[in-house]
C-alpha cells in the first residue's frame, strides 16, 4: 500500500475523529487529489500526514508549500471557511493603517493591569517549501541565509544579533530560555508534519539588544516576526512590527495570494497571520468565571500565560485577537484594542 493510501485508510476508518480534515476529506476529494503534485513536489500525503497520524487533531491539515492552497484548493477552502468561520475565502488586501496616526497609545498608562504587550505575524518565503516537502538541509540553510542577509540590513532599534540553534553557546541558550524566547521540538502535530526534520539545522532566533523585536527562523513558519515590551503601549509595539515588516519586504518576497492574504504553513494562521496579545491581570473576572464568555463576545481568545492549553497564574491571562482572516491588519489590531479596553472596564467594575 502506498503511504497516501495508508494515511487515507487511517482517517477514513477513524469513527471518533472530529478534525476538520476528517470532515472535509471526502472519498471524492481524495480521488481528485491523490496523484496531484505542486511544482515543488508537494503531495496530498504531505498535507494530511499529521492529521492522519494524530486523529485527535482539531484541524489536521497543513500546507506542503505555498502552492498547496491553489493546487489542493477544494480541501483547503473547506477547512479554511470552517475554521475561520467565513462564508467565503475572500481576505482583503493587507492594510496596516496609518501607523503615525493610530488614534490610540498606551492602553494602561497607569501600569495597573497590563503586564506586557506582544504582536506577531508569520511570513513565508515564496520560493521555498514548507516542512513536509522540504527535502534537504541545503534548502533550510539557504532560507536561513537569505533571511539573515535581509535581517542584517535592519537599522536603529530593529538591528540585532542572530543566535543559531546549531551554534549557540550554553549561556546564550540559558538566557533565551529565561527570556521565553527559545522554541522547542515538542509538538507532536508539528513533528508529524515534518516540522522538526533536520532539527536543529537552519533554525534560530534573531533579536535586538532591548529584546523588543524578535524573529524566529524556521520554527513552525519560515519566519515569525515578534514585537513586544513590558506594559500596555500597543501603539509602539504595533508600529515597531509594521516598520520591520515594511523594511524586510524590500529585501524578501513573502508568499501571498489574492483572497487568502499572507500564506502560512498551518491554515489556521492564514490571512493577516497576526496575533496581538496582552498579559493582563484580571483576577476578579477570572474568579467570577466571567472571562471566557466576555472574551467570546469580543472576538478575543484567553489563554494561560505559558501558551495555548496552559493554566493561568495569579489571575494573569494572555488575551489576544481571535480573527486572523477576512479583516485587515489594522482592523484586527483595533478589534483587539477595543476588546482589551472592555475587559479592563469590566474588571474595574467588579
Ligand atoms: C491540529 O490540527 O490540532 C494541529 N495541527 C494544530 C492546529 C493549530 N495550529 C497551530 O498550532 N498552528
Amino acid at each position: 500500500m502506498s503511504e497516501l493510501a495508508d494515511l487515507w485508510a487511517k482517517i477514513e476508518g477513524a469513527k471518533d475523529c472530529k478534525s476538520l480534515l476528517k470532515k472535509y476529506l471526502t472519498k471524492e476529494l481524495y480521488e481528485k487529489y491523490k496523484d496531484t503534485k505542486t511544482s515543488l513536489g508537494g503531495t496530498l500525503a504531505d498535507c494530511i500526514r499529521s492529521g492522519c497520524l494524530n486523529l485527535d487533531s482539531g484541524v489536521g491539515l497543513y500546507a506542503c508549500d505555498p502552492e498547496a492552497y491553489t493546487v489542493f484548493k477544494d480541501l483547503f477552502d473547506a477547512v479554511i471557511k470552517d475554521y475561520h468561520k467565513v462564508p467565503a475565502v475572500n481576505h482583503p488586501q493587507p492594510d496596516f493603517g496609518d501607523i503615525n496616526n493610530l488614534g490610540f497609545g498606551d492602553l494602561d498608562p497607569d501600569g495597573k493591569m497590563i503586564v506586557s504587550t506582544r504582536v506577531r505575524v508569520g511570513r513565508s518565503h515564496n520560493e521555498f517549501a514548507f516542512p513536509p516537502s522540504i527535502k534537504s538541509t541545503e534548502q533550510r540553510k539557504q532560507m536561513e541565509k537569505n533571511t539573515l542577509e535581509a535581517l542584517n540590513t535592519l537599522e536603529g532599534e530593529l538591528a540585532g544579533k542572530y543566535y543559531s540553534l546549531e551554534t549557540m553557546t550554553k549561556d546564550e541558550q540559558k538566557q533565551l530560555i529565561e527570556d521565553h524566547f527559545l522554541f522547542k521540538d515538542d509538538d507532536r502535530f508539528l513533528r508529524d508534519a515534518g516540522g522538526y526534520s533536520f532539527w536543529p539545522e537552519g533554525r534560530g532566533i534573531f533579536h535586538n539588544p532591548s529584546k523588543t523585536f524578535l524573529v524566529w527562523i524556521n520554527e513552525e513558519d519560515h519566519l515569525r516576526f515578534i514585537s513586544m515590551q513590558q506594559g500596555g503601549d500597543l501603539a509602539t509595539v504595533y508600529k515597531r512590527l509594521v516598520n520591520a515588516i515594511q523594511q524586510l519586504e524590500k529585501k524578501l518576497t513573502f508568499a501571498k495570494k489574492d483572497g487568502y492574504g499572507y500564506l502560512t504553513f498551518c491554515p489556521t494562521n492564514l490571512g493577516t497571520t497576526l496575533r496581538a496579545s496582552v498579559h493582563i491581570k484580571v483576577p476578579k473576572l477570572a474568579a467570577a468565571g466571567k472571562l471566557n464568555a466576555l472574551c467570546a463576545g469580543l472576538n478575543l481568545q484567553p489563554r494561560g500565560i505559558h501558551g495555548e492549553h496552559t493554566e493561568s497564574e495569579g489571575g494573569i491571562y494572555d488575551v489576544s485577537n481571535k480573527r486572523r482572516l477576512g479583516l485587515t491588519e489594522i482592523e484586527a489590531i483595533q478589534e483587539m484594542r477595543k476588546g482589551v479596553q472592555e475587559i479592563m472596564k469590566a474588571e474595574l467594575a467588579l
